[in-house]
């Protein structure tokens, strides 16, 4: 694959995107490459063999207005059908390892565990033993988005009690599937299902109770996250021996200029939207960040409420959390400009009343098809120092990292957002000592992309949806990344 042609092609195409060089540096011998997924963005097959309903089921067939076209993961990539297929491009790529989710509700129709679905728990032992079989690591989130419908009709993820659903839940997959899978992720992104699921109501289940509810949910996670990996710790890791994780996602925030205003607020984003889930797990004092403790309590009394609207962990409860992690998974795409701005009034509650910060994003900055998605390497490696410096210098994979467009299979920019955030990444660790081992790209294939249905494909393979066949078709991209695999470089040749 020649890279310096694309990346010339690309120039050309492009005019007026700014572009840097690729590193010409390799990697280190043991860093690891991977691709991602989940389950509802690709499976399909949403009532096939007994799999019971989840919220993304519910959300997409109750309110389909909420999403682009009114799609639907009925049927997606198909991939419940069609693993073999996956496994044979994720063999074609080379990848060290694949990424995906189990859906709870294959598993576990109902939510609880009164009731396993054979043929769920069939087609991942399938889906594992093909990926082993042609050396490639399994990487398991238990949780990507999909909730139980049933567990929602009990109010979902606020509801505290939660925790030992999913606690069971972990238990179950473990003792399934943990002879095989020696990486697991928990949860993926909680923020997404907090703030966006029960706080702003943007995405499933779509519950508006900003302010409050995001916050229950978060509460609920950290601890049914900590659960799960004590019961890996005392019941499955003296036999199985793998690890732990749980998949927190960041934007950089980059102060909008010198000033302390601007930095403090840019700080305080980012406690807001990754400490708020890291800090409790990553962070050696544990808790939730002192600054969302300090502004909500303050915002709430000043509101009229007899306590902090941020639940309080106890002592016994930051201890159970604190270091329930093996290693650390980031996901991040992009980044976001800060300003410092006055609290917002008191009035009703709310996340951004809370937080009161500015944000935008630089117009100078190369787009893609996601209005939330700007094209900025230099945040990816600010990013990875700032999360060394925070959490005392762990072990960091990235999870997640990817571009969208609008699925052309001469996807150039998608080769240059890749090579530019790769450079990045490679900076981070060659020059600064961040101890990044893996990289995931998002994702596999184009798939359900949830509210924004299939208009936006991430894949480095093509997905033909009016094709009953869905036809996976290889991108440039694609090409390009299995060349980086192969040869642990970003160009033609590397330095030795
Ligand atoms: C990831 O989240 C998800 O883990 C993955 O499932 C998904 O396919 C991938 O992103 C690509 O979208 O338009 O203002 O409502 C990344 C973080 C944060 C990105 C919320 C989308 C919506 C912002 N996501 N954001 S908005």
């Amino acid at each position: 694959m020649k890279v310096t042609i694309y990346l010339f092609c690309t120039a050309v195409l492009f005019l007026g995107q700014s572009r840097s060089e690729p590193s010409n540096k390799k990697f280190p011998e043991n860093f690891r490459f991977g691709v991602a997924t989940a389950a509802y963005q690709v499976e399909g097959g949403w009532a096939d063999d007994g799999k019971g309903e989840n919220i993304w089921d519910h959300y997409t067939h109750h309110q389909p207005d909420h999403i682009a076209n009114n799609a639907t993961g009925d049927v997606a990539c198909d991939s419940y059908h069609k693993y073999m297929e996956d496994v044979e491009m994720l063999k074609n790529l080379g990848v060290n390892y694949y990424r995906f989710s189990l859906s709870w509700s294959r598993i576990l129709p109902t939510g609880y565990t009164n009731q396993i679905n054979e043929a769920g728990v069939t087609y991942y032992k399938n889906l594992i033993s093909a990926l082993k079989e042609n050396g490639i690591e399994p990487f398991v989130t238990l949780y990507h988005w999909d909730l139980p419908q049933p567990l929602q009709e009990i109010g979902g993820w606020p509801n505290p009690l939660l925790e030992d659903n999913f606690a069971e839940y972990a238990r179950t997959a473990f003792t399934l599937f943990g002879d095989d899978v020696k990486n697991w992720m928990t949860f993926n992104e909680p923020q997404q299902t907090c703030l966006f699921g029960y706080g702003l109501g943007a995405t499933a289940p779509g519950a508006s109770a900003s302010g409050i509810g995001e916050y229950k949910c978060a509460y609920t996670i950290v601890k049914a996250h900590a659960k799960a990996y004590h019961i890996y710790d005392e019941e499955f890791r003296p036999t199985q021996n793998g690890r732990v994780s749980i998949v927190v996602d960041a934007s950089w925030a980059e102060p909008g200029s010198d000033s302390d205003e601007d930095k403090e607020a840019a700080e305080r984003l980012l406690q807001f939207s990754y400490g708020f889930y890291a800090h409790p797990i990553y962070h050696p004092d544990g808790n939730f960040p002192q600054v969302m403790i300090d502004r909500i309590a303050d915002r709430s009394e000043k509101e009229g409420f007899p306590t902090s609207r941020l639940p309080e962990l106890s002592t016994e409860e930051i201890e159970y959390i604190r270091g329930t992690f093996d290693f650390l998974c980031l996901n991040s795409y992009t980044t976001n400009m800060v300003k410092w701005t006055n609290d917002y009034a008191i009035g009703a509650p709310g996340y951004y009343a809370d937080l009161s910060v500015s944000t935008y994003q630089d117009p100078s900055w190369n787009n893609s098809a996601s209005g939330w998605l700007k094209v900025v390497p230099w945040g990816m490696r600010k990013l990875l120092n700032w999360v060394d410096q925070t959490y005392n210098h762990p072990e960091i994979v990235i999870t997640e990292n990817g571009f969208s467009d609008d699925g052309r299979l001469d996807d150039l920019t998608r080769i240059n957002y890749y090579a530019e955030y790769l450079t990045s990444i490679l900076e981070a660790v060659l020059e600064d000592g961040v101890n990044v081992t893996g990289y995931t790209a998002w994702s596999l294939m184009d798939n359900f992309q949830w509210n924004f249905g299939y208009l936006e494909k991430f894949g480095i393979y093509q997905v033909d949806f009016e094709d009953p066949d869905r036809t996976r078709t290889i991108k440039s991209s694609g090409e390009y990344y299995k060349s980086v695999i192969a040869n642990k470089c970003l160009v033609d040749t590397c330095e030795e």
